[in-house]
Order: C-alpha cells, then structure tokens, then sequence
C-alpha cells in the first residue's frame, strides 16, 4: 500500500483552520495530524482539548490522527471526544500505565498508537506490539515544528520495521518530525507508512498546498 499522508496542522493557517481541513480532506489526504501539548511533557502549548474537538466538524473522509504529548494522557480523552475514526498516539515516556491507556483508546472504537521520543530504545515498543495499529517514531524532539532531524532517527526506523517484521504482526510506522522533501522517500523505503508533513515539506513555502500534497504522494508511493 502507498504512504499515507499526515500533515500537521500546527503547521497550517490557523485563522483560517475550517477552510484548511475542508481543502485536505477534498485532495484525499488519510490524517489531520493534530499535536496537543500540556507544556509539562513538552515545554510548550498548541491547542486545547476543545479545539481538538472541534476539529471533527468541518472532516468528511479526513481522520484526526491525535498525537498526546501530555502527561497522564487519558485525562484528555473524554474532552477531545476520542471514538472511531480517530487515531490516538500516546508516549511511553508520559504513561503510568501505557498498556491501561492503549486498551482504552481501543475501547473507545479509536486505533491505539505508541509514540517514542528520539532517545527512547525502539525495543522499548516489543511489550505493546498486540495492543496497537501503528507505533510513532519522534524523528525530532517533541515540542516544536522546524527542528532539524534528532540524530541516528533513518537508523532507528529501519530497526524498528526489522522489529516489526519479526513479530509478525501488521503494525504501521508513523515518522513524525522533520519528514522534508529530502528525507521522506528514504523513509518510506525504511519501512515508514504514514508521514507527518509539516514546515519542511507540504506546509514549507516553496509549493501551494494541493501540489504540495500531490508532490509528497510522489515520493512516497
Ligand atoms: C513536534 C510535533 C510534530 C511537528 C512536526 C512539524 O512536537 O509532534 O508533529 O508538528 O514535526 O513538521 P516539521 O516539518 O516542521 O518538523
Ligand atoms: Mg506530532
């Protein structure tokens, strides 16, 4: 199957939020990746849960692809209104309980995502690998767009596909973080399926956002 495209709306118009998710989801793009932050896991604040929220009214086909850098993620999920269609990514680092808080992303009909932070060994993920649709490899420190790639990131995913590919089992790979032009065809050769677009590549300033979108699909069929 193709890569699936993600692009992160922290990265998008915000004053002109409704109009940018109608234009994703009529170019057919899979995920809105949407990045909420409690400034305590990461020392900054994106949206809050009401936005996030809100963010379903004007999606068709387009999925909330939510991406928890908050401690103590399920405090949230009741006032983000997570069910199906969503896709949740909560960090091993922030969980008490990562296996509790997987089963209930599941269990609100959402697809449960494990995220880990660049200097988090990949092996860490072997424990969940039956409790979840895709794992988020952070290929930048969590907390701001435009940051360069956190080193060893192309090593670490190949490790982890290898990883996957010995269990068996049907587990996605998200790369979230600097995913530019330069580095998504290389990643999708790595074994990425579903990459975070934001100020390096879909939402940087060289392409309007539908070639943007339709130059990404390109390099990462
Ligand atoms: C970072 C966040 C990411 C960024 C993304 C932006 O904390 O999780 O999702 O929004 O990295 O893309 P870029 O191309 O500016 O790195
Ligand atoms: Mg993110």
């Amino acid at each position: 199957m193709a890569g699936k495209l993600s692009p992160s709306v922290m990265c998008a118009d915000l004053l002109n939020l409704s109009s940018e998710i109608e234009k994703l989801d009529r170019l057919g793009v899979e995920y809105l990746h949407i990045d909420f932050m409690d400034n305590k896991f990461v020392p900054n604040i994106t949206f809050d849960t009401n936005m996030v929220k809100c963010m379903k009214k004007p999606m068709k086909n387009i999925r909330r692809d939510i991406h928890i850098m908050a401690f103590e993620p399920e405090q949230f999920f009741d006032k983000m209104d997570i069910g199906e269609g969503d896709m949740v990514s909560v960090h091993l680092e922030a969980c008490n309980d990562a296996h509790a808080v997987l089963k209930d992303i599941k269990d609100r009909g959402a697809d449960p995502c494990l995220a880990i932070s660049p200097d988090t060994p990949v092996d860490s993920v072997l424990d969940y690998l039956d409790e979840v649709k895709a794992i988020l490899l952070m290929t930048v420190y969590p907390g701001f767009a435009g940051q360069p790639m956190a080193p060893k990131s192309m090593e670490r995913l190949s490790a982890l596909k290898k990883l996957i590919v010995k269990s068996g089992k049907d587990i996605e790979i998200e790369v979230d973080g600097h995913v530019s032009w330069d580095h998504c065809s290389e990643m999708r050769e790595k074994g990425a399926d579903i990459f975070v677009a934001g100020s390096s590549s879909v939402y940087g300033k060289d392409y309007e956002l539908e070639e943007a979108v339709r130059k990404f699909y390109g390099l990462v069929e």
